[in-house]
């Protein structure tokens, strides 16, 4: 688990991505019983499955992307969009196999509709709700966010989705609730690559509540004006801009509330590596490369990192007191 310790430092210009590490990581285990998570979909009867489909099959989600309010300046960079197909057609996400062209090739095997979330833990209303009912409390809203991956690529992106902490402040969580974490579908149909235990599947992320408060924070739907592609994470993935993009959990079965901070992927994997934090932070750098610089898709050219990816005038105050070189 902590092999990457042992990793020789290299430099910036021989990163290639997080893969590195897995691949090495998957290799040390082989034949060992790799136990899968329960696939959450498995909490539908065939019955529910069929009333939801029913429920949505008249394009309810389309229409309503159809209601995007503007961005509100302090929520729109203002900088050249990443190209749609940059955007779409080179991703992470894992449970369609480790290659950048992996997802968009991959993808198609994923059934967004219908998609029901389970909420659980510190909260007043637990239950299995439909994404049409998270999407009826919520109005959707277009942001224009820089997003920078930890392997140094970024990319600028008009998202379309919902404030989380209006989702999240639906649910009621209680007094006890310090954190919330997320996790994705696992399905080994519908995501080939979980054949492959790269991950301790489910993915898993999460925040600190007054981060997930944090009016920045979005449940995304849409992208570009359009539904969000599969390979970006449909129907409904976060996305926290201040934070390293490996914190932007995709396509999102569970919330769940506690007093503890939970598990995630990156952490568990590399703790050494990826912190629970991941705010953008060109100071500290990864064990095995620089944070300073970024390249943006699209371009040749290296472009300095900003702290807290350019939002710091917003979220800096979430971090008051804490020693950012500990707590990356
Ligand atoms: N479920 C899941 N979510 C995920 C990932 C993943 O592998 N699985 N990759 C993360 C990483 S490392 C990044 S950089 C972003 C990439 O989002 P994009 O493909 O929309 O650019 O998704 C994040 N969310
Ligand atoms: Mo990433």
């Amino acid at each position: 688990m902590r092999e990457s310790m042992k990793m020789p430092r290299i430099r910036e210009s021989e990163v290639t991505d997080e893969t590195t590490f897995l691949n090495r990581r998957e290799i040390l285990q082989l034949g060992s019983t790799a136990v899968m998570g329960a696939t959450l979909a498995g909490c539908f009867s065939a019955d529910e499955a069929e009333a939801e489909s029913t429920s949505t099959s008249d394009g309810r989600m389309l229409r309503k992307l159809d209601n995007v309010k503007p961005a509100p300046p302090a929520f729109r960079i203002q900088e050249e969009h990443t190209s749609e197909s940059d955007a779409t057609s080179y991703n992470n996400f894992y449970e369609f196999g480790t290659d950048k062209k992996d997802p968009s090739r991959n993808a198609h095997s994923l059934q967004p509709e219908p998609w029901s979330i389970v909420v659980d833990g510190e909260v007043g209303k637990p239950g299995l709700v439909p994404l049409e009912t998270i999407l009826a409390r919520a109005d959707l809203e277009e942001r224009i966010y820089r997003f920078r991956c930890v392997e140094t690529w970024s990319m600028v992106v008009p998202w379309i989705g919902i404030s989380l902490g209006d989702v999240l402040k639906s649910f009621e969580p209680t007094s006890k609730a310090r954190y919330v974490s997320f996790e994705t579908l696992v399905d080994r149909k519908q995501m080939p690559g979980q054949n492959r235990h790269v991950i301790d599947w489910p993915y898993r992320e999460g925040l600190r509540m007054d981060e997930a408060m944090h009016p920045l924070a979005i449940l995304a739907v849409g992208m570009y004006g359009k539904i969000l592609p599969n390979q970006n994470g449909a129907p409904i993935r976060l996305i926290v801009p201040w934070k390293y993009g490996f914190k932007s959990i995709k396509s999102i079965v569970r919330i769940h509330f506690s007093e503890s901070q939970p598990a995630t992927s990156w952490n568990d994997l590399a703790a050494d590596e990826y912190g629970f934090y991941a705010n953008v932070n060109p100071k500290v750098a990864h064990p095995r490369w620089s944070q300073a610089r970024e390249r943006k898709l699209g371009e040749y050219r290296k472009h300095p990192t900003l702290a807290f990816n350019g939002y710091g005038d917003q979220v800096a105050s979430l971090y008051d007191g804490m020693d950012l070189q500990r707590y990356f």
